[in-house]
């Protein structure tokens, strides 16, 4: 519950309202976002949460004529044109322009909280099964896929059509050129270095869309006796790492667009090619995404030849630390496993085994986007813990 209004007040011309609460504290709103923020049924279609206002139609440079408290839970502003506003205290104390009130809404939304992890990392894991028919683990798993990048899940059949399941939970998987879901298998003629039985070094899987898919799935159906191990390493964690240790190779890693490329057939057929920097920052020079495939990293690089050296220098700095003993976790997949990770934080890779005329390993995999799974772990917050 938030507490209640003592005064309301217009400040600046009327360029402001100021919010005096119970608690003793203050929140000032600028006229312009009330304005553009008018609950009433003219400037909002609830039906839909969303704005009826055209931009249009909306004065930036506003002033308020009138604001009044109308009880200790609402102010009411009247504007130059007589057009009325209202404001519930909650709905405003929420959406205080104070810093600590905006890290709380964001952190609330977006849930940016990370778990890094090293080769300690302690897999966390959880029942198949329990996901299929318990919110409540549902939301746990999201919970934790978002703040450690990784979760196991245990005991699924060992047949196709699991991810098919698992997709349901969310919401509907991600459909790509290699299909809804798709076999990793040694495939004669393989359209992928993946459908070989070659080693994998650590990547993110298809950073040649431009919108790759934040979250992949694995379930192993069929294991092979030797070899075929897999590893995984945290590529936040790492960054941060390199970040400190050689801020030029980061700098590179971090501006340099670098040309994918991935042609073939498989679901349809496909020429997809897109640049990405390998290290995706936001505007504080955080990374929010690992773009990196080695295997579908393009012959055209499109950078002036004496920034070629450099770059692979600075590429070979962020490999090693990849690789090193204190980060990267190795386990093996059983049949039944299902491996579901942030394809925009974690790098996987695996070891090769031995190619045979028989089918002796064989994983499905699929895709998720991020704002599905968001979603869905939203909407289960709001129905295990009963809150908005
Ligand atoms: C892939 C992949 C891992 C494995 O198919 O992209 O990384 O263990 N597979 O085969
Ligand atoms: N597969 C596994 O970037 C990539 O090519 C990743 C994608 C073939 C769907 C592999
Ligand atoms: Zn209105
Ligand atoms: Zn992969």
């Amino acid at each position: 519950m938030s507490p209640g209004i003592q005064k309301v007040e217009a400040l600046d011309e009327g360029h402001f309202v100021c919010v005096k609460w119970e608690d003793g504290s203050e929140s000032s709103y600028p006229c312009v976002w009330l304005r553009d923020n008018c609950q009433c049924p003219l400037c909002f279609l609830p039906s839909a949460g969303a704005r009826r206002l055209l931009f249009e139609d909306l004065d930036v440079n506003i002033a308020v004529k009138q604001v009044a408290l109308a009880d200790r839970k609402k102010i009411s502003i009247i504007w130059p044109d007589e057009h009325t506003s209202e404001y519930e205290a909650e709905w405003l104390k929420k959406r205080c322009f104070s810093e600590e009130a905006r890290a709380v809404m964001r952190a609330d939304l977006f849930l940016p909280e990370r778990q890094y992890w090293g080769s300690d990392l302690q897999l966390p894991k959880i029942p198949f099964e329990e996901i299929m028919y318990n919110d409540e683990s549902v939301y746990k798993w999201l919970c934790t896929l978002k703040k450690v990048g990784i979760v196991l899940l245990t005991g699924a059949a060992t047949r196709q059509g699991e991810l098919i399941r698992l997709g349901h939970r969310i919401g509907f998987l991600r459909l790509t050129f290699y299909g809804p879901t798709w076999q990793v298998q040694d495939k004669v003629d393989a359209n992928n270095v993946a459908y070989t039985t070659g080693r994998l070094c650590f990547h993110t899987d298809y950073p040649v869309l431009q919108h790759p898919p934040g979250v992949q799935f694995l379930h192993c159906i069929k294991q092979t006796a030797a070899g075929g191990e897999s590893e995984v390493v945290d590529g936040f964690h790492v960054s941060n790492k390199l970040k400190k240790q050689n801020p030029e190779a980061y700098q590179i890693l971090s501006s340099t667009a670098v040309n994918y490329i991935d042609v073939g057939v498989d679901y349809c057929d496909f020429a997809v090619h897109c640049k990405q920097r390998i290290i995706d920052v936001d505007s504080r020079g955080q990374a929010i995404r690992i773009n990196y495939n080695n295997a579908t990293r393009d012959t055209v690089l499109d950078i002036p030849a004496e920034k070629v050296r450099p770059f692979y220098a600075a590429l070979k700095e962020f490999n090693d630390l990849l690789n090193s003993a204190e980060h990267k976790f190795t386990y093996k997949l059983k049949p039944g496993d299902i491996v579901t990770f942030d394809n925009w934080r974690v790098l996987h890779g695996r070891q090769s085994y031995p190619s045979c005329s028989e089918v002796t390993r064989h994983l499905e995999g699929a895709y998720a986007d991020w704002d599905v799974v968001m979603s869905r772990l939203r909407l289960l917050r709001k129905k295990v813990l009963n809150k908005d």
